[in-house]
């Protein structure tokens, strides 16, 4: 039998709002991979449309952490990064890989900071420099079109994108990348959106689209690079590892749709889960 594989997942937690480890853990769980949780700050929401949110850093937990995880001989398949609450910790992160990875371990870093043009709440270009520093360091990095536009200093532009607009941003990214760079919320045309996922060593492509819904949906980053971290660890190809991911981001958007919510509290993962996990089954167990 495969032998389970562990993700140590450093994010925030945001109480409510459905993304970072609220997603990951559950995602990378129902991958079939144990997901060690680091969480890099507290929330009560994330900051993507709530104001007066709570916020506590907690950087200084993050090194005991790891040095506890290392003394305990805990070992890690990958180191996936996402929301971090300051360039500064994401110096302290570089010291964490240092601490925790083998020579097994995958680095993905997911450079959380902007969206639709602009940075997010409390962050700004600093942090873009940490994020370059830690893709030098990553084997998988995760940007969005916005992201890599920052990390790449390329004008940001709003879909559709044109062949030639994102073929920019991959020989930009994978100048401080040489692993696999996947670009999230790349829309080829107004009907689709999808990610464009390069692997810079072997030259290999996908890109794999859903039928586009209008606005935004929070935490959806999230999901898929959990989803597609924990697929290639499991062994799954860039195609099928892309596209398995992508359906649960779609699935779940659909629900989400269907009930007509609030767009800031998150999508319906948690109904899209089931179908998941049996194409995760038919992939890896059947
Ligand atoms: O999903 C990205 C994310 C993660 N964590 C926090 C956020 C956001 C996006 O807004 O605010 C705290």
């Amino acid at each position: 039998m495969e032998e389970l594989k562990r993700i140590a997942a450093i994010h925030d937690i945001s109480g409510i709002g459905k993304c970072s480890l609220t997603v990951a853990l559950p995602v990378i769980s129902a991958s079939g991979v144990e997901c060690a949780c680091m969480p890099t700050a507290l929330l009560s929401t994330h900051t993507g449309g709530f104001s007066n949110f709570t916020f506590k850093d907690l950087s200084d937990e993050m090194l005991p952490i790891a040095r506890h995880w290392k003394a305990e001989r805990m070992e890690f398949d990958g180191i996936y990064s996402g929301y971090l609450a300051s360039a500064k910790q994401a110096e302290m992160l570089e010291e964490i890989i240092d601490i925790l990875s083998e020579e097994k371990t995958k680095i993905i870093v997911d450079p959380v900071m902007a969206d639709n043009g602009k940075y997010y709440s409390n962050l700004g270009p600093d942090m873009c420099l940490a994020f370059r520093r830690l893709c030098a360091r990553a084997h998988i990095i995760t940007p969005n079109i916005t992201e890599a536009a920052f990390l790449t200093d390329i004008l940001y532009r709003e879909g559709p994108h044109e062949r030639e607009y994102i073929d920019s941003l991959i020989d930009g990214l994978s100048k401080l990348c040489s692993g696999i760079i996947v670009i999230t919320g790349v829309r080829p045309d107004e009907e689709h959106v999808g990610v464009y996922a390069v692997n810079t060593q072997t030259g290999e492509t996908c890109l794999s689209v859903s039928q586009a819904k209008e606005g935004v949906f929070c935490g959806t980053g999230d999901i898929f690079a959990s989803a597609f971290s924990s697929l290639l660890l499991r062994g799954a190809c860039l195609k099928s590892a892309t596209e398995t991911a992508i359906l649960l981001v779609s699935e779940s958007i659909e629900r989400t749709v269907e009930r007509g919510g609030l767009r800031r509290n998150g999508v319906d993962f948690e109904s899209a889960l089931p179908k998941y996990i049996k194409r995760v089954y038919e992939l890896f167990e059947k």
